[in-house]
């Protein structure tokens, strides 16, 4: 099938996850970005998705990314790291894209220190996914292809 008839679907990655792989394996394991992406392109294939990612250590630059997914995306994908526990303008950014969003985790927010408990993009999010690792991002865009299958 040829890419402009795929539903296409946007995974952003926040600050920091650029590392990944490269510090505090005991945290957030030893596979990196760029075999997050690899593996979510080729789940992608496989569900008859073009997957495209982006990752910013800069919250402005996410909040365009998310206002320019209206219209060109059919769903989000979205780890905001630790914007997740402080940005608004993520939030009403999602919110504004009326995208349907699901929020990913590599780690299990509720055995961590409590400030990370509180997601503002959860309420956006159709649900989370959190604590499986990289493996998150590859359920997160399963349910993203289900949530789109119901639309
Ligand atoms: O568990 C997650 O995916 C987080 O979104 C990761 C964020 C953290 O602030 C959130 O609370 C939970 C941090 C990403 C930092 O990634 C690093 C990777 C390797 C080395 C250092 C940081």
């Amino acid at each position: 099938m040829a890419t402009e008839e795929l539903l296409r679907v946007l995974v952003l990655h926040g600050p920091n996850l650029n590392l990944l792989g490269q510090r505090e394996p005991e945290i957030y394991g030893r596979t990196t970005l760029a075999d997050i992406d690899a593996s979510l392109m080729a789940l992608g294939r496989e569900l008859g998705l073009a997957v495209e990612t982006f990752q910013s250590n800069h919250e402005g630059e996410l909040v365009s990314k998310i206002q320019q997914a209206r219209g060109r995306y059919a769903a989000l994908l979205i780890n905001a790291g630790a914007y997740t526990h402080t940005s608004v303008a993520i939030l009403d950014a999602i919110l504004a894209t009326g995208l349907p969003v699901v929020e990913v985790h590599l780690s299990n927010l509720y055995k961590r220190e409590e400030f990370r408990h509180h997601s503002y993009i959860a309420r956006a999010a159709v649900g989370q996914i959190c604590g499986f690792g990289a493996d998150s991002y590859l359920l997160g865009l399963r349910a993203a292809v289900g949530i789109l299958k119901k639309t």
